[in-house]
Order: C-alpha cells, then structure tokens, then sequence
C-alpha cells in the first residue's frame, strides 16, 4: 500500500476510533424519491463488488455444536443451538458464554482474510436469534459491553476499514433473549420456547419494537455501516406487524442515506421472497422493501434477472461455528459457485464461522486463500461484470463488461476445456471479437468470427485446474 493510501486510511480509522467512542450521531437525510439513476449510483460499488464475506460469530460459537458434552449435530446451523437444544435464555448463556473468549486482534484477522480471498465487502451478525449483542448496547445489557466490557462491533469495523472493505451489520429480528419478543404470535418462526407458555406472563410486543429499533438506531448511527442485512421474516409474522418495518428502515436510511438493505423485514412476494429460494419471485422489487433479494443455500437457476439478488451460502452446512460439521465444499466448486452466480448477474456471500475465540477453522482459511488466489488472475473477469449475454454454455459460464456502444469484453469462464482447443460461441449482433487472451498461464489464444458463431482457438491444456478464463475484446461491428 503505498504511503499515501497508507496516511488516507489511518486518518480513516482514527476518525473511526473517534465515532466509535464519542458514539457521534450520523447526518440525515433520507433517500425519499430516489430516482432510478440516483439508485443505480447507490447500488454501483455493491453490484461491482460481486463478492463479500459473510461472518456469523456470537455466543452459539463457543459451544461449537455441542451441549452437555455431546454433539447436538452435524449437519445444519449451530448459531440455532438454543433453539435445537430447547434452552431458556438463561441456561444457554450459562453455558455459553465462559466459552466466548475473543482473543486480541481476531478482527483485524477477519479482515486480512477477506482481503486475500477478494472479498470486496463483509457482513456480519451484530445480533443474531440468541438476542446476544456485539456492540456497547444502552438499551441492553445483553450484550458484549456489559458482558466482556468490549465493543466488538467496533473492533470488527475498524479492522474492516483499515482493509477497505465495505462493512455490513447482519441484524436479527428475530430475539430469543428479550422479555416482551412475543414469540406465540408466529407459528412459522424459530424459537427455543416455541410451545410453551411466556415464563414471565403476557408480552407486549410494541415494546419489543421499541427496543429493536432503539438498538438499530444504535447501530447506525455510531458506526459508518454500507449494507444492513436484515434477518428474518415468516409469512404468518412480518412487515409492519412484526417490526414496524416501514418505519425501521426509513429510520435507517434517514440517517444512512446511501445504506443498502436487503428485504427480510418481508416475507411475500411483491416483497421479493415467499420461500427460502427463489420460487415465485417477481422481476422487479420495490425499495420499499429493500434494495436486494437473498437466496439463500442456492443459486438460482437463471439468476433473478430484473433485481439485485446475493446468494448467501455456507462452506460446509452450517453459519455459525460447529466442531462436528466436515462437509466441507471444495475450493473448486466455491470458485465455480463466484463464477456461476457473477456469470447470471449476482453476488457471492461466502459464509465463515468463527471459534469462540474468533479464530477462524482452518478449512475455511484454505478455501479463502484457494479463491483468493483465483481471484488474483482472474478478479477482471468477475468484479465490475454484468450477467452473461447467453442462455447457456455447455462448458463453462460467461462474464461480459459494457463499453459505450455495446459489450467491450467477454469473459469466457471455461470449467471444461476442450480437447480440440476450439470454443464456439454465439455471434453477438452488432460487435466483432478482435482479439482474445488467456488471464492465466500466458498462452495463446485466438478469435475467428465465423457466421453466426465465433470461434475461439485455446492451447490444447486447461492453465486452470478449476477455471480458465478466455478474455476477449470486442468491437461495434463495422
Ligand atoms: O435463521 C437464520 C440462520 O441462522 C442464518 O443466519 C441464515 C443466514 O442467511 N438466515 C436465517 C435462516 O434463513
């Protein structure tokens, strides 16, 4: 980093340390009647992004998957342990928090690892379902300041900023912890009580409202946050009913006017989701709603053509830390996973669970240093892209980037290189190919318009064991 970017960033973070201390409140002013443009604008570094780590880290991860000295699992969240395990809010703690114990400078990990692997952005659970706060709360003692006497948020910021890296709160709604979360009003959402009477009588759930939003208020105001990555809503409990959600984000944006937020304060279809996955989406979401869809564990078919969407996914099955769960994905298909979803217009949230002490799983590090690498040669062909001017490819996938009369470059993302070193692709209408290279190994490789197909000559190897990228330039047809 040179000097100059050096001395940009320290002041950064200083000023950080200041707003984090002095819990300073933001400036307002809400993005009302934002037009189509202005959105594009705010949303350009998160659609050039393409890729952003997902970090779910909380009290469940020093229990690891295990309670009472045995394995509840090992396949499936363990950030759901108090739930799996039917405890109140009270017994879980005690068995959970000796074992949270972060250690100095877990965060400026975090971040390193980000940075290596390509991530351009990272989300994190400040609160997930336990209702267990990373930040110095003053409308909770739930939480990492009164517990631990830390400001973990804080930590997790500054080490993000220091790394340039976009910063984003994963926020639940969902809250096992507070008196007044009036669990028996949704039948479809989790909760470790689920079935049972309130243990401490009738629940207002106006005033667990209140507490939500006094907490986001919180949030966003003492921490500069770009993506607020709500989490979750049921059909039967949602919206206004369940979060006040107009007024959530409306709070939100008039203090972060350029935030971007995603649409689980929702669950319907005009809202973007029904489901768990994409089925029934609409090709259009109202920022109403939010800025962005989340399938979630897949990739959709032919992507959501239409909005913004971001998969979110795991490396192995579970979000939050589980010393019982192996099934680790390869390397190789988490690359071809980035290539896939860049390739139908998407982004990648590609999910770490950190120990108890924030360190994070050795797998996890050598998946990340494996993409990075990837990403080291290959990030041109998946930053800044849009989806694939084709259908479908039978040997790989395609990134494109627009030029001013039409696609300047096709990424061809090969995953089965050919034995006769010849691609066909489609002619597209309107531009010629002019040159064509290899990102990787330094080869050669050449373009032949041939009718209506162009033909892509390649070496007879694959330079890529997972992915090799074919650039090609083009140019309006003469
Ligand atoms: O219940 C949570 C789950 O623990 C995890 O946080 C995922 C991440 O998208 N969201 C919810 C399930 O959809």
């Amino acid at each position: 980093m040179n000097r100059h970017l050096r001395v940009r960033t320290a002041a950064a973070v200083l000023a950080l340390s200041v707003i984090c201390l002095m819990n300073s409140p933001a400036a307002g002013g809400a993005p009302a009647g934002e037009t189509p443009a202005q959105r594009d604008q705010r949303m350009a570094w998160w659609r050039q992004a393409r890729f952003g780590l997902f970090v779910h880290w909380g009290l469940y991860s020093g229990l690891a998957g295990t309670w009472e000295g045995k394995p509840v699992g090992t396949r499936g969240g363990m950030e759901w342990i108090q739930q799996r395990v039917k405890a109140d809010t009270d017994t879980y703690t005690k068995a959970a928090f000796p074992l949270f114990k972060p250690k100095e400078g877990f965060a400026r990990e975090w971040a390193q690892l980000a940075r290596e692997a390509g991530c351009r952005y990272l989300v994190f659970t400040t609160k997930h379902h336990d209702g267990f706060a990373l930040h110095d709360s003053k409308v909770s003692d739930f939480d990492a300041g009164n517990l631990l006497g830390r400001d973990l948020v804080c930590e997790i910021v500054q080490a993000a900023r220091a790394r340039r890296l976009r910063v984003g709160f994963y926020h639940s709604v969902i809250d096992w912890h507070h008196d007044q979360y009036a669990y028996q009003k949704s039948q479809q959402l989790p909760h470790p009580l689920k079935g049972r009477p309130y243990p401490n009588g009738e629940r207002d759930h106006a005033k667990y409202k209140a507490f939500l939003r006094a907490q986001v208020d919180e949030l966003v105001s003492r921490y500069p946050v770009d993506i607020l990555w709500w989490d979750y809503s049921a059909i039967d409990f949602q919206g206004q009913e369940a979060w006040n959600a107009f007024d959530l984000m409306e709070r939100v944006r008039a203090k972060r006017p350029r935030i971007i937020m995603n649409n689980r304060l929702f669950r319907s279809r005009e809202a973007g989701w029904a489901g768990m996955g994409t089925e029934g989406y609409l090709p259009q979401l109202d920022p109403k709603y939010g800025d962005f869809i989340t399938p979630e564990q897949h990739i959709p078919d032919t992507g959501m053509p239409g909005v913004d969407w971001e998969t979110c996914m795991t490396m192995n099955t579970t979000w939050g830390y589980s010393a019982h769960d192996h099934a680790w994905k390869s390397s190789a298909t988490l690359i071809r996973n980035l290539v896939d979803i860049a390739s139908k217009g998407g982004n990648y949230l590609l999910n770490i669970g950190p120990k108890g002490d924030g360190s994070v799983p050795e797998e996890s590090v050598r998946a990340l240093r494996d993409i990075g690498a990837w990403m080291r040669v290959n990030g041109e062909a998946i930053y800044g892209t849009t989806a694939s001017p084709y259908e479908k490819l039978a040997w790989g996938r395609c990134t494109q980037k627009a030029g001013k009369g039409g696609p300047e470059r096709l990424y061809l993302h090969v995953f089965d290189w050919p034995r006769n070193g010849r691609l066909e692709i489609p002619a597209l209408r309107g531009s010629e190919p002019v040159k064509a290279w290899l990102l990787a190994g330094g080869g050669k490789a050449t373009v032949s318009p041939t009718g209506r197909t162009w033909t892509v000559q390649v070496p007879a190897t694959a330079p890529d064991p997972v992915v090799s990228v074919v650039a090609l330039k083009l140019e309006p047809a003469r």
